[in-house]
């Protein structure tokens, strides 16, 4: 094939690419990187959110040292400890488990915005940032969402369980399982970035 006629092909198909997606908006590296942009903005966030939180509950958690990243409860998901097997992970199966944490993040910060509505209900600023984190995140999922099936991937269903009574009456526990979970958010959201970080450059815009 002459050189003329591969450039002429390239020309052809590079018009078909943009015809089968008019819309340049939802075109997948255009998704993907917003999307990038979207949890690097989250990310300026998570750390206040953790230190804002910790600054409301008392002593042991405002204590400037405090630092528990041992206390597990079974409903907030914990990142991949090994990154090589995380990165070792289809881009799609990644996505996915991306989406099923943030699914679970948005019901526990709304589980720790009810708590904290009760243990602290003078504390508006806090209240205002788990609402605000929640509606974040429901917005990454909306983007997760397009992205996963643009590529090819299975869809969710729309609503999910209602989350369980965690904690029930119990103040301190009900302290740490906020704690854990703005503590886990923070670090998901550096996974979740690293993982835009190679997606964007594997689908550059
Ligand atoms: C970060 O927090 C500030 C102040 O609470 C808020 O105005 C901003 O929208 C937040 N950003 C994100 C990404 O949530
Ligand atoms: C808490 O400790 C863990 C390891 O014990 C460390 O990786 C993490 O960065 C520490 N976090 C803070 C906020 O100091
Ligand atoms: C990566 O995946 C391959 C094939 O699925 C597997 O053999 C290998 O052990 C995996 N490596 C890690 C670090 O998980
Ligand atoms: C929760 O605890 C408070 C104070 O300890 C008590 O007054 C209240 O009755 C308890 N509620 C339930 C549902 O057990
Ligand atoms: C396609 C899609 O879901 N896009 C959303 C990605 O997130 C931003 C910020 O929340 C939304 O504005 C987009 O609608």
């Amino acid at each position: 094939m002459s050189l003329s006629l591969v450039g002429r092909l390239f020309v052809i198909s590079a018009v078909f690419v943009h015809i089968a997606s008019s819309d340049p908006e939802l075109s997948v590296n255009n998704l993907i990187s917003r999307t990038y942009q979207l949890v690097q903005y989250m990310k300026e966030n998570t750390t206040i959110l953790l230190n804002t939180y910790r600054s409301h509950q008392g002593s042991p958690f405002s204590d400037p040292d405090f630092n528990d990243s041992r206390t597990r409860f079974e409903e907030v998901p914990l990142p991949f400890s090994i990154y090589l097997e995380w990165k070792n992970l289809s881009d799609i199966k990644r996505l996915e488990e991306n989406r099923q944490a943030y699914r679970a993040y948005s019901r526990l910060m709304e589980v720790v915005w009810d708590d904290q509505s009760d243990l602290n209900p003078g504390e508006g600023e806090l209240l205002e940032m788990l609402r605000l984190t929640r509606q974040r995140i429901q917005g990454l999922l909306s983007n997760l969402t397009s992205i996963i099936s643009t590529l090819g991937g299975p869809s969710v269903p729309v609503t999910d369980p209602p989350m369980p009574n965690l904690v029930e009456n119990d103040t301190f526990k009900k302290k740490q399982l906020g704690y854990v979970v703005c503590f886990w958010y923070r670090l998901w959201v550096d996974r979740t970035l690293r993982d835009f970080d190679i997606l964007r450059k594997k689908y550059p815009s």
